[in-house]
């Protein structure tokens, strides 16, 4: 081995280490060339490798069945089974062998309980382990939808051995199988509550994997880095140095702005998911209320001519073009010293400070053009919320000529007329944002994840800028390795699974 290595210099790999003298680091570092390799070598990391393990052992015995299909009649429904006797239990209740049907077939029989009371007939399919959702033995009936035949195929099934599954039990079992990743089975529920086509395309996305997959390869790039570290430190009484930290801020710094990234983009992600919020300022009269009543299509807020009506927020949300908004009225801003209308004020820039567009709503029959900007930095928004100008009651002037460069509307929210311009300038903005192809992070318990791996990728590149020993950077390398393994759930509480998948319907 020590051949392979005539020079110190043939041992610069990607990551600039340099080691002298040490024969059986010379060795450590033939295999390094692979990044997996150096983590294998290094005896430190039986963590790391457990991080990628996927888990097969929280399965119990049990074969699960469970109603697939919404609760309710309906023209038919599914009951599934999965587990290692499912074909046999299953069979138990069919007028057919499914033992010997083929995988992936579809065969009609009958269906009757244990004392062979005729129940049902329809459809029985068959899916063998590991080529199934759960990875597992699966069949899936499809018989007629009455509540009396599920509920009577469900107690067959439970009399010949089968137990009732849990919330989600199916999707848990095809994630402790290493069918899919934590990312990917909760991507299922979001699928199966999209309400719109912005939330069906993001969770669709995740389903595909691209979100873990980048999980992965930081967590790769990480383990690479990690391993050399921990060679470093199983070697600390040995002449073994990291030539190049450069070359490790450079990889730390690209993790950090790839993880900074995908964090930042829950902000859009959550929007998009839950309604983007939309805020409706402007001072009383001006018809704000008018315009949320118009955009919902919903007589929601109280409309009236005196100035002050709206009091607390009020808020919906709508479909337009497939993307899911959230609009919420404000009280009118004024100076008053009513302490009820102040709370109201109060409300509706704490509203505007964390939506996402905010309309400030003038009134083009008495508002000036004049001061338009000033009425706009008097409410001290952040810098990158989306503001539109809405010139509202065109129908009584037209609205005035403003500053080019802000974002104008002219519209009359009580005919409707210019009402279209609105919605298109808002399902541009955000269309754009979606479009652009970048993974989008919808999940609040990745967003956190992300964030403490970014904290901790952090803490790394202080710790090295400040040259503090090895040990004490590796905690942190952990650290980071850890939060982002808990995305995936290459590494996972069961706590954490117990609530994800508590939330699934039973059947899923
Ligand atoms: N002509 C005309 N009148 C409108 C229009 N929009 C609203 N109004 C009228 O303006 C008055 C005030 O409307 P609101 O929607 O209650 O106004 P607001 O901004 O919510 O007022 P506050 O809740 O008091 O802050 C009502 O009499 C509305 O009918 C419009 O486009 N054209
Ligand atoms: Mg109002």
């Amino acid at each position: 081995m020590e051949g392979a290595f005539a020079s110190g210099e043939a041992l610069h790999n990607d990551f600039g280490i340099a080691v002298y003298k040490n024969a059986h680091v010379l060795w450590l570092l033939f295999c390094s060339d692979c990044i997996a390799c150096v983590c294998e070598c290094a005896a430190n990391l039986g963590q790391i490798r457990a991080m990628k393990s996927p888990l097969h052992n929280a399965v119990d015995g049990a074969t699960i069945c469970a109603i697939s299909t919404a609760p309710g009649a309906g023209g038919i429904a599914v009951v599934r089974i999965s587990g290692d006797d499912a074909l046999a239990l299953g069979s138990q209740v069919f007028s057919k062998n499914l033992s010997v049907v083929a995988d992936r077939e579809a065969v009609f029989g009958r269906f009757r309980d244990a004392s062979g009371t005729l129940l049902d007939e329809g459809l029985a399919l068959i899916f063998r382990g590991p080529k199934s959702y759960t990875g597992e033995n699966t069949v899936e009936f499809n018989i007629h939808g009455s509540t009396y035949i599920q509920s009577e195929v469900m107690r067959a099934l439970i009399e010949a051995g089968c137990r009732q599954a849990g919330p989600g039990e199916f999707t848990q079992r095809a994630f402790l199988n290493g069918r899919i990743d934590l990312t990917q089975a909760e991507a299922v529920a979001d699928l199966i509550a999209a309400q719109h086509a912005g939330a069906h395309r993001l969770a669709l996305e995740q389903l595909r994997g691209g979100f873990a997959k980048e999980i992965n390869a930081l967590r790769e790039a990480l383990i690479g880095f990690a391993g050399l570290l921990e060679l470093e430190l199983d070697f600390a009484e040995e002449d073994v140095e990291f030539a190049d930290r450069e070359r490790f801020d450079a990889l730390l710094a690209d993790l950090l702005s790839r993880v900074s990234l995908l964090a930042e983009s829950f902000a859009t992600g959550n929007a998009m998911k839950e309604g983007i919020p939309v805020a409706i300022l402007g001072a009383p009269n001006r018809g704000k209320s008018t315009l949320l009543n118009t955009l919902l299509g919903d007589d929601r807020a109280i409309v009236s001519d005196i100035p002050g009506t709206t009091r607390d927020t009020v808020e919906d949300t709508c479909n337009i073009d497939g993307l899911k908004f959230r609009f919420i009225d404000t009280a009118g801003l004024r100076n008053t010293e009513d302490a009820v209308e102040a709370e109201g004020i109060r409300r509706a820039l704490e509203k505007a400070a964390v939506a996402s567009t905010v309309l400030l709503v003038l009134d083009a029959s008495t508002d000036s053009n004049e001061d338009v900007q000033s009425k706009i930095d008097d409410l001290h928004l952040a810098k990158d919320i989306h503001i539109i100008v809405v010139w509202n009651k065109c129908d009584l002037a037209p609205a005035p000529a403003v500053d080019a460069c802000l974002n104008t509307i002219a519209l009359s929210a009580s005919s409707g007329e210019g009402l279209d311009d609105l919605k298109q300038e808002l399902v541009n903005h955000y269309r754009i944002a979606d479009q652009g192809h970048q993974l989008v992070v919808t999940n609040l318990r990745h967003f956190e994840a992300l964030t403490s791996a970014k904290s901790a990728l952090q803490a790394v590149r202080d710790g090295l800028t400040k040259e503090i020993p090895s040990d004490l950077i590796a905690v942190d390398v952990r650290q980071a390795l850890h939060h982002l393994s808990e995305i995936t759930g290459a590494v996972h509480a069961d706590d954490i699974l117990g609530h994800i998948f508590s939330h699934f319907c039973i059947g899923k």
